[in-house]
């Protein structure tokens, strides 16, 4: 059977079973930022993971690079409605970075250079489903998309990627971030459309 483009800019979703509900599909690469993008050297990045402990667990710029690491091939969504499919990214899973952390507990806060937080499940951190990357089609991470590093769920829509990411702490509860505190959904699953509260 023929399939048509439809309407401008976007194909319907019956035309891709990749496509969530309620999105579009893009070839550009948006820029969705809150506020200006911060420059980090190398040389002053750092990553950390803060635990229920108190404990700290810091990786320097050489550290994390140090890390084995993973390309991932992932479609990402916007709640904003635009998709991409097929993107190449290059980072080290969550899972290696708590592989030495002791933790029990389920939510963690994602914190950004600039201030960006967003908090995810621990659920949607582990098992293979989130990375720090560093890298995107085979370059280092414009800072623009969030480089040096940022966080990557690719499962979820994208805000909860925090670019410029510089840390995770061990959250008791589900407190929402800054998207989350502004009307957007506490998980933001796009085949679920959790877009909003
Ligand atoms: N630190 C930080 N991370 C962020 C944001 C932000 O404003 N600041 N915007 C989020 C939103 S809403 C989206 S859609 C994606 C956009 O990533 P991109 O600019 O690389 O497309 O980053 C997410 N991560
Ligand atoms: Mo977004």
């Amino acid at each position: 059977m023929a399939e048509f483009t439809r309407g401008f800019g976007g194909r319907r979703r019956e035309s891709d079973p990749r496509l969530p509900p309620g999105q579009y599909l893009t070839a550009d690469f948006p820029v969705l930022s809150a506020g200006p993008t911060p420059r980090i050297p190398e040389s002053e990045w750092s990553f950390s993971i803060r635990a229920e402990s108190g404990q700290v667990t810091s990786w320097s710029w050489s550290e994390f690079l140090a890390l084995p690491s993973e390309d991932v091939h992932t479609d990402i969504h916007c709640v904003t409605r635009w998709s991409k499919l097929d993107t190449t990214w290059r980072g080290v899973s969550v899972d290696t970075l708590f592989a030495g952390i002791d933790t029990a507990y389920e939510y963690a806060m994602a914190h950004s250079y600039g201030g960006y937080t967003t908090n995810v499940p621990m659920a949607d951190l582990r098992g293979g489903k989130a990375w720090i990357a560093y890298a995107f089609d085979g370059k280092p991470l414009d800072p623009e998309h969030g480089g040096p590093a940022r966080l990557l769920v690719p499962h979820l829509y994208f805000w909860k990627s925090a670019k410029w990411v510089r840390g995770l702490s061990m959250q008791k509860h589900d407190d929402p971030g800054f998207w989350e505190q502004n009307g957007y959904n506490l998980h933001g699953d796009p085949w679920t459309e959790e877009r909003y509260w």
